[in-house]
């Protein structure tokens, strides 16, 4: 039963994810200089994902849109990252931003208050 709704939940998710790649159309464009500076400043931040996940998509549509070529950890079972995610966030739950600051690691859970931090950080 277990596998039948994991078997499911993936097919349903690879086709919102083919439907998002679809119709994401374009995405912010920078000088590049200033794209430079969004790169350096990804540096300190990772995203741990499902690829499947709705929730998931939805901020990397929101990643794609503000051209943010994150770094993304996939945590599904079996992968090391999710024991990073559970470690350090303290549940299994995606999507989950990880910010590195001077001296501590934020662990950012929620797509709404992940994409609203992104987009009052790079817009
Ligand atoms: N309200 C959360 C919902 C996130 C959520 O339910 N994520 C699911 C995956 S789609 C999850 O992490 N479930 C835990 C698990 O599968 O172990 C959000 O918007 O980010």
């Amino acid at each position: 039963m277990k596998l039948l709704i994991n078997i499911i939940r993936n097919l349903l998710g690879g086709l919102i994810a083919a439907i998002d790649f679809i119709t994401r159309g374009s995405k912010l464009k920078r000088t590049q200089e200033a794209q430079e500076q969004v790169t350096v400043e990804l540096e300190k931040l990772s995203l741990y994902q499902f690829f499947a996940c709705p929730f998931c998509i939805k901020t990397r549509r929101a990643m794609y849109k503000l051209n943010l070529p994150m770094v993304k950890r996939n945590a599904s079972e079996g992968s090391p990252y999710r024991d990073e995610l559970l470690q350090g966030g303290g549940k299994i739950q995606t999507p989950c931003l990880r910010i590195e600051k001077d001296d501590s690691v934020e662990w950012l859970y929620e797509s709404s208050a992940i994409i609203s931090y992104l987009e009052k950080r790079f817009v």
